[in-house]
């Protein structure tokens, strides 16, 4: 972003971030380094677990940097995971091969007691690394990429540490969000304070735009998404801007439905992720005009390729023209995705 004494910065995402209507877009998908990527599955066989892996900074900067080279993305997002922050906090955690994520549930006081937001950012100082080898493999290869930084939301990371592992309706978090408030909202100023520590350190270390993934945020009710979705993130958004003003933040709160409208106006982020069931001239027509959005490509359109896929990405372009745009999955990319439906994807939407 650029304030009044600066002159604008020549990446186009951090254009479209400050409300340009850069077009073409510009354009990264969400998951882009990963298994469906060979380089990614031999780097991969090489780390050992999926924490060695984040963990290990040139590692990770290299799988960061790899679909930049492929594709050009104007984005490179941080290789990460959301659950790397209470992993930084002491929860135990491990990713068990074709089950996902595993952590020792915190359901009490004592548990909750036992979580330091403190010690963070510290612990995640392997990360903070990946972030600086990431910045300057862009400057050297690729200037034009904008860096992003990220963490989960409060509330999406709640429902993991709680139930200890993915699930369809995180039932013991939102219960206990309803049973025992003061108790979850501990948690939840925990993972503030936590998140806050460790976002300014991704921007000190030269993320260039943050965003923040609310995956599970569709599944509370209005009250509660108010009280564990809107609030948190906008305590986190203030906190955050305190250290650095203007580091423009994307939030995305998954299968949010009518609740984007009072989540666009009172969070505080620059950017929405929208995912792939909303429409997006809704979206637009619903949240502030100068307020970019990201998304919402199907997935499995780009699993299927050829003419599908083509008619999905130019209805979404149809849809955004003129307005602050960036070109995005709706949810992130699937295993199977051919790395050539990538390539068909990028220079379409490179032709506007
Ligand atoms: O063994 C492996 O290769 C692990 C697979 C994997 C990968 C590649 C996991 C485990 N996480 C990641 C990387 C990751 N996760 C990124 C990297 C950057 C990129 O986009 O390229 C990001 C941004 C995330 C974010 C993340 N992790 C979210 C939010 C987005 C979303 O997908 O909804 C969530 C919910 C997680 C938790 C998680 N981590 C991994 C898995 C399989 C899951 C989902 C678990 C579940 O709920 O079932």
């Amino acid at each position: 972003m650029s304030g009044p004494n600066e002159t604008p910065s020549p990446k186009p995402l951090l254009r479209t971030l400050a409300g340009d209507a850069v077009w073409p877009p510009p354009m990264w998908l969400m998951r882009q380094a990963g298994r469906y990527l060979p380089e990614y599955r031999e780097l991969r066989a090489q780390a050992g677990d999926f924490i060695a892996l984040c963990t290990a900074p040139t590692l990770a900067s290299e799988v960061t940097l790899q679909p930049i080279r492929r594709y050009g993305m104007d984005g490179a997002i941080l290789f990460s995971d959301i659950l790397m922050v209470p992993w930084a906090m002491g929860q135990p955690l491990r990713f068990a091969e074709g089950e996902g994520p595993v952590l020792e549930p915190v359901r009490d006081a004592t548990a909750i007691g036992r979580l330091d937001p403190s010690v963070c950012a510290a612990n995640a100082a392997p990360i903070l690394e990946t972030v600086r080898l990431v910045r300057a493999g862009l400057e050297a290869e690729a200037p034009r990429t904008t860096l992003i930084g990220f963490a989960g939301s409060p509330f999406t990371v709640a429902c993991y540490m709680v139930e200890g592992h993915g699930s369809r309706d995180f039932a013991a978090a939102r219960g206990m969000a309803y049973g025992d408030p003061a108790l979850f909202g501990r948690l939840i100023r925990i993972l503030i304070e936590a998140s806050t520590e460790y976002l300014c350190a991704q921007a000190d270390a030269g993320a260039e735009a943050l965003m923040l993934f609310d995956s599970w945020a569709g599944l509370l009710a209005p009250s509660q998404f108010r009280r564990w979705v809107i609030e948190p993130t906008a305590s986190l958004v203030r906190a955050i801007r305190k250290r650095h003003p203007l580091i423009p933040i994307i939030g995305f709160p998954r299968l949010a439905g009518p609740m984007l409208i009072e989540y666009s106006q009172r969070t505080g982020v620059q950017c929405l992720g929208i995912d792939t069931s909303m429409d997006l001239r809704w979206a637009a027509s619903a949240v502030p005009p100068r307020m970019a959005l990201q998304g919402n490509l199907d997935p499995l359109s780009l699993v299927a390729g050829g003419m599908a896929l083509e008619a999905e990405a130019r209805s979404i372009l149809g849809a955004m023209r003129g307005r602050p745009f960036i070109f995005n999955l709706g949810h992130g990319i699937e295993k199977v995705t051919p790395p050539d439906h990538v390539s068909a994807l990028v220079r379409l939407v490179r032709t506007g």
